[in-house]
């Protein structure tokens, strides 16, 4: 039986370490789902460098890599360890998708697929079973989401991924109902990626994969959840008697729909991620999201308080507009409208997105070290303000909305979600405290 190797690779820090961990945030679904399209005449075995350790001696016919961008200058030099043993490699997704021209010139894989795995995996591993692999695969559509395996969690090691307070048996899960987004804002990825038409899963099978997995909470891997409104009704109303807990992106125009905020309440929605991104309605219109500009962020607030989902206010720092005091002003609204957690971010150009071709033209792009594109090291520069001083405001304001006398008052006059919402703050505050972004994998 051929074995397949599936590594998600580490990432560089700034001196060229490995990035390790004792424990991981969240395991990606992607490897977990290649291997369940993988024909059963394979065997399987799945690495998340971050947890695990690579043993370059070990017997597999075929390595396959992913990643987002940070993690391909570590997946090139991996496949050129495995070169080195004559082992084959294969390099797919989001990263290896921004960054294909890098990817070809490092010439360190035996094969670069573009796009979506799912109608195209079969016919790879076909090619590579006949020993003629391709030097490039590209998926030029979108395919449907209708009979999706369930992913293949089973192979990882559980105890390396963190425990939510709702699961304390099982890791949080990923699980995919939707692909795609009808917006186009200038910095992301997903719609150049996965298309601006919707793809839907069959919600039943979505209630299916989620029972298999058991665990009672779960991330939806969705861009947009409620951009349907009745898709979302109607996925709600099916995830009621699961009896979970679960956390999604929603855009903010949800906000004006309290009887759907309710129904995603009653499903069990214990957190909603929000792309509130600025506060600033010029920096909103810059980067093509003038969508948010329609609802004040207090009423945005309310309107999650209203019906009890705490709301996660993602932010962008760094954007043309800002200034050392417009950060401070957005974390100190913020703190007085009571958004129950902030993840904020630096401007980071992906390549693909139109951000990244107008900094490039710019000549804003400080260095194209992608192992450095965490999105909280500056990698642009700021029209109001150094590199260095966007940092330092970033990690300030983090440092003030995480202070521990501000989730102590927090926690007592309960704005947040009781005690899970005490527990995050205080793992936040933790991370914060060793200068690791809250949502970055490591642990
Ligand atoms: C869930 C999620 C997270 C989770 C979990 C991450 C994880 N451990 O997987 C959390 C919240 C932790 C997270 C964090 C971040 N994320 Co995130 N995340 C996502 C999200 C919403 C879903 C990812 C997912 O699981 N999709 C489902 C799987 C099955 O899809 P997939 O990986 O794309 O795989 C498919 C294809 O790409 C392809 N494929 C993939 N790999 C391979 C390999 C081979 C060989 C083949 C043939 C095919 C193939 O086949 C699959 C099936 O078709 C995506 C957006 C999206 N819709 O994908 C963003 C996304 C991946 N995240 C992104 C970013 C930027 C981040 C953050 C930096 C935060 C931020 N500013 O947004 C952090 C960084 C974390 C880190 N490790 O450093 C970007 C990545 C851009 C890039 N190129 O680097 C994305 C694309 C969103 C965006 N705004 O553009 N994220
Ligand atoms: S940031 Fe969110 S709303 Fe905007 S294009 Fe990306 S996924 Fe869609």
């Amino acid at each position: 039986m051929k074995k397949i190797l599936f590594i998600y690779p580490s990432s560089y820090d700034s001196q060229h370490r490995i990035i390790k961990s004792r424990k991981s945030f969240v395991p990606s679904r992607t490897l977990p789902y290649l291997a369940a399209l993988t024909p059963k005449r394979f065997e399987t075995r799945i690495i998340d460098e971050v947890v695990d350790s690579i043993n370059f001696d070990e017997d597999a016919d075929l390595v396959v890599l992913t990643g987002m961008l940070r993690h391909i200058p570590r997946a090139i030099d991996i496949a050129k360890e495995f070169r080195k043993r004559k082992t084959p490699s294969i390099i797919g997704g989001v990263g290896a998708f921004a960054i294909r021209d890098t990817i070809i010139k490092s010439g360190a894989f035996d094969s670069h697929v573009i796009g979506e795995a799912d109608d195209l995996w079969g016919s790879i591993l076909d090619d590579f079973d006949k020993g003629q692999l391709k030097a490039q695969y590209e998926c030029t559509h979108h395919p449907s989401l209708n009979g999706l395996p369930p992913a293949r969690y089973d192979l990882l090691d559980k105890k390396k991924y963190l425990r939510s307070f709702w699961d304390m048996k099982n890791p949080i899960i990923l699980i995919e109902t939707s692909r795609g987004c009808p917006r186009d804002c200038k910095f992301c990825l997903v719609t150049k990626y996965f298309g601006k038409k919707m793809r839907y899963r069959p919600i039943g099978e979505v209630v299916e994969e989620i029972k298999h997995h058991g665990s009672k909470f779960v991330m939806f891997t969705d861009d947009n959840i409620a951009v349907n409104p009745s898709r979302a009704r109607e996925l709600f109303l099916a995830l009621k008697p699961l009896n979970i807990r679960w956390l999604a992106q929603f855009e903010t125009s949800v906000a004006s729909q309290p009887e759907l905020l309710r129904l995603a309440y009653e499903s069990g929605c214990a957190s909603a991620f929000v792309g509130i991104e600025s506060l600033t309605h010029s920096n909103l219109n810059s980067i093509n999201k003038s969508q948010n500009t329609k609802m004040a962020f207090k009423d945005i607030v309310k309107s999650f308080k209203k019906a009890r989902i705490p709301l996660l206010a993602s932010l962008i720092f760094g954007m043309d507009d800002d200034t050392l005091d417009s950060i401070d002003w957005t974390i100190e609204e913020m703190i007085q409208n009571k958004a129950n957690v902030i993840i904020p971010w630096l401007l980071t150009p992906i390549p693909g997105t139109i951000s990244y071709d107008e900094l490039k033209k710019e000549g804003r792009i400080i260095h194209e070290n992608y192992s450095q594109y965490t999105f909280y090291q500056a990698v642009i520069r700021p029209k109001h303000m150094t590199p260095d001083e966007l940092e330092k405001a970033f990690w300030k304001g983090m440092k003030r909305f995480y202070n521990p006398i501000l989730i102590l008052k927090r926690f007592l006059l309960s704005e947040m979600e009781d005690m899970p919402g005490l527990l995050y703050h205080i793992y936040f505050y933790w991370k914060i405290r060793k200068g690791i972004h809250p949502f970055d994998s490591v642990y």
